[in-house]
């Protein structure tokens, strides 16, 4: 067999030689773990609570996986499938375990396997770290959509970075962030697989040369560049009992291993190898996102080190398949832009194409618009990307020749369309010209791509009214709206067993690939056995709940109060204030006596602040420091408590959003895109309270206003206000909040946190405040009130619950996904060999 090895003809040689597939049973797995446990990590002794189980089992599972991405990679290749490559500068993966082993139908083998060495699943689980390679929302929509991509059959790769410290751990010091390194993979990471084979240079620095062809045409050399490796690393993504993997490939920055020694004649042979770090640092960790981290150098050598590594990647592939014929190209690829930060893309490719391929600019021109395709997820000014053109020219200098060639032919094409028209010629340019010169990001996405998408109806609206409302009249056809989903599979299934089990006792389990069948719930909502079924599973999650918050924070909490949960990143727009206000004003009820018939409520606020966000560090304190007032005064007998939920994740999340009651999804109307937390939390039976931001429009639509509590200005409303906006007035004519900012400034509640709770009152009572958190604060508590009233009725508060649960349908990625690939990607789902067609 052996010898025969070199006569096997063309690719996957060596998978004739290992033929049979790993078994998919507890004993085959038992097998291998004890194979990996005591001869690939070299351990002997099994202990809880230790790692190299866990990554033994990972391992085995892994072996399954893999085995999978190779039969999923023939069938794409040999089916000549068109493929999106998904850019993205986050995936938010979270842990992987429990998704494998649930998505290869093996989580009751994986158990059995390690009750025989006397553990439990849950605990060895526990032993992940998460891969938190993201901020937010944007990073976990970015993992959710894998996941759907590989359930849907749909061959979509996942581009990213290897940062080796991904989103920071928070921990609370006196009652104040404290930033430290995640270090994930500091125990070796058993899902990555390095593929040094594939590494690309990327270049950087330098300057453009032009030389002039035989046939007189020009040609331009990118010289005197500074060289970083790209080494890929991939992850396996499995589709739900599909057996199609997918894969997710993540660039590792990496000096060349040719050293010039000259270079480094100060430091000699070890100065020049510690020189390495400057090529390494790139992908060393990710910025946690504020609008202080922007125009990083750092930031930008990352985005184009993901742009050009991928880029290069995938040209590599289509020489293999397609030798050189690039007429196809643009028909077999789809480049997602996960918002702009992806986005210098546009430039690369036309470099590839022009330099590199020696297309002309015109063909080049039409693959790249054939083939880019943008998602925004902001509609905030202060967040648009732009880069100083300066910086942005000694960086790429290469690139920024090619945006001003697209300039050029954008400006000249509006000219055409609207002679004279130089005003709108600035506002829409590539280049802004205010005082120093920046590049846009955003326009240049738009320029390049074929498809402009924003993340909600009401979002995708306001884009093409507002921020892109000149690209939307050149070009109407490229904007749609895709409104956001998240995965069912983590987000209920895995994530809420308890209530899976009930729903699979219903209405079967054909909502894990159909989440719309979770309409199937109606025609129980009003039954008050199923209720009592229903609520009962709430009540054991929020016991679990309380178990992790008295882990973390070492406060009791009732698990027959309501929870009243707000999970997010901290942020003036997202507007933890307004929760926080509220939330004084009912511990001013109860202090003055008014609190009769006041339902038990806990508050839970987690977020992390960005690193440079001042007012968001502070908006953690004045929450922490008000939940340590609140939760050991006597005087209220822990009728109303307030507990910060300290480095809140994706792991975290799976605990919270089983467990509440209610949702807060407060944001000044017009400010947040999307939400994603919203739908999780509504999808595990939370009701929300909410204004008409985001996706929030949808849910309440979906579930109807008898279910729902809405509140708030409107996006018009926040529009007509702007500019006349007056919060003192508002203070002055209500006695309430007029009391709950005496509260603020009292000494018996803000301690020693003078700072804080200064920059809190200044943000509230400034004239012009943009999150206008004052104007919302009445219709606020009167939610809040209809709340409590609903509360007080268990038995209509179990069905609203239920209700929310079976509208949450249309909240699936698989729809969102569904719509991307009709709309945008239009790939054919993989058909795997013997499947039949
Ligand atoms: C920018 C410049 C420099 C450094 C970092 C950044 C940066 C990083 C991350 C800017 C923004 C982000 C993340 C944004 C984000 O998560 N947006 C959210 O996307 C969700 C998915 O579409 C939406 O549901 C949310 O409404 C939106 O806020």
């Amino acid at each position: 067999m052996v010898d025969n090895l070199q006569d096997t003809n063309g690719k996957g040689d060596l998978e004739l030689l290992h033929s049979d597939s790993a078994p998919m049973t507890a004993d085959g797995l038992l097998s291998d773990i004890t194979h990996y446990f005591y001869r690939t990590l070299g351990r002997r002794t099994v202990r809880t609570r230790q790692p190299f189980l866990y990554q033994a089992l990972a391992l085995a599972v892994r072996d399954r996986l893999l085995e999978r991405r190779n039969q999923t990679r023939t069938a794409v290749q040999s089916g000549r499938h068109r493929r999106t490559c998904y850019l993205s500068l986050e995936f938010l993966m979270g842990r992987l375990l429990r998704n494998s082993l649930q998505s290869l139908a093996l989580e009751d083998e994986a158990a059995e396997a390690l009750n025989a060495l006397g553990l439990a699943l849950e605990e060895v689980s526990e032993q992940e770290h998460d891969a938190g390679l993201g901020n937010g929302g944007l990073g976990r929509l970015a993992a959710c959509f894998l996941d759907s991509c590989a359930t849907l059959r749909l061959p979509v790769l996942g581009y990213g970075i290897r940062y080796q410290y991904g989103m920071f751990r928070q921990e609370l010091e006196n009652g104040a962030q404290r930033e430290a390194p995640d270090a994930w993979l500091r125990e070796g990471y058993p899902w990555e697989v390095q593929r040094i084979e594939l590494s690309q240079r990327i270049r950087f620095g330098g300057r453009t040369v032009v030389h002039t062809r035989s046939d007189g045409t020009l040609s331009y050399e990118w010289v005197d560049t500074a060289e970083v490796l790209a080494v890929p690393y991939d992850i396996p993504v499995p589709g739900f009992e599909n057996n199609i993997v997918n894969t997710l490939r993540l660039w590792s920055a990496v000096a060349p291993d040719e050293l010039d020694l000259d270079d480094f004649n100060a430091g000699g042979y070890a100065g020049a190898v510690a020189a390495k770090n400057a090529a390494e640092r790139i992908t060393m960790v990710l910025y946690p996102n504020a609008t202080t981290e922007n125009g990083q150098e750092l930031r930008l050598q990352q985005q184009y080190f993901l742009a050009s590594a991928s880029l290069q990647d995938t040209l590599r592939r289509w020489r293999e398949e397609a030798a050189a014929d690039m007429t196809q190209f643009a028909d077999r690829h789809c480049f997602q832009l996960n918002d702009t930060h992806p986005a210098v893309a546009v430039a690369e490719l036309m470099r590839l194409l022009v330099d590199d391929v020696e297309l002309s600019w015109d063909q080049a021109w039409d693959i790249t618009t054939r083939t880019m395709a943008y998602t925004n997820h902001t509609l905030l000014p202060e967040a648009l990307e732009q880069w100083p053109v300066a910086m942005f020219g000694r960086l790429l200098p290469r690139l920024l020749d090619i945006i001003y060639e697209i300039n050029r032919r954008l400006l000249e094409e509006i000219e055409q369309r609207w002679p004279g028209d130089e005003a709108r010629k600035q506002r829409m340019s590539l280049i802004s010209s205010d005082y120093s010169p920046m590049l846009r990001m955003a326009h240049l996405a738009i320029v390049g791509s074929y498809s402009v998408n924003g993340v909600a109806a009401l979002h995708s609206e306001l884009l093409k009214k507002g921020l892109f409302k000149d690209f939307a009249a050149l070009w109407p056809e490229k904007f749609t709206n895709k409104t956001n989903g998240v995965t069912q599979r983590r987000w209920l299934g895995a994530c809420n067993p308890a209530l899976a089990e009930l729903l699979n006792s219903v209405i079967g389990r054909g909502w894990m690939t159909d989440l719309p069948q979770l309409a199937g719930l109606k025609a129980k909502a009003g039954n008050p056995a199923f209720q009592h079924q229903w609520m009962e599973v709430k009540q054991a999650n929020k016991r679990r709940l309380a178990a992790e918050i008295l882990r973390r924070t070492g406060e009791e909490i009732d698990p027959q109060a309501l929870f009243d949960v707000q999970v997010k990143r901290i942020h003036e727009y997202k507007r933890q204030l307004l929760n926080l206000l509220h939330v004084l004003h009912l511990y001013d009820r109860l202090c003055r006596g008014d609190g009769e018939g006041l339902v038990k409520r806990v508050v839970i606020i987690g977020g992390k602040a960005a690193p440079g966000y001042v007012m968001a560090k502070h908006i953690i304190e004045a929450i922490v420091q008000v939940g340590s007032v609140i939760n050991s005064d006597p005087a209220i007998d822990e009728r109303l408590k307030l507990v910060f939920f300290p480095d809140y994740n994706v792991s975290a999340m799976e605990v919270i959003c089983p467990a509440a009651d209610l949702s807060a999804q407060i944001s000044t109307a017009g400010k947040e895109a999307s939400g994603t937390g919203n739908m999780k939390l509504m999808m595990n039976g939370a009701l929300t309270i909410g204004t008409l931001d985001g996706a929030n429009v949808e849910i309440l639509e979906a579930v109807g206003k008898d279910n729902f509590f809405l509140f708030g200005l409107t996006v018009e409303e926040v529009m007509q206000q702007r500019g006349q906006y007056n919060p003192k007035a508002i203070i002055e004519q209500d006695s309430d909040l007029k009391r709950v900012l005496a509260m603020l400034a009292d000494e018996s509640i803000r301690g020693d946190k003078a700072d804080a709770f200064n920059s809190v009152i200044h943000a509230i009572t400034t004239p012009g405040d943009p999150w206008m958190t004052a104007a919302d604060f009445r219709s606020f508590v009167d939610a809040q009130q209809a709340v409590e009233a609903a509360y007080l009725d268990p038995q209509g508060w179990a069905e609203k619950s239920i209700l929310n649960c079976a509208s949450a349908g249309q909240f699936s990625a698989d729809r969102t996904i569904a719509e991307y690939n009709r709309d945008i990607w239009r790939l054919e789902p993989v058909t795997l060999a013997g499947e039949g067609s």
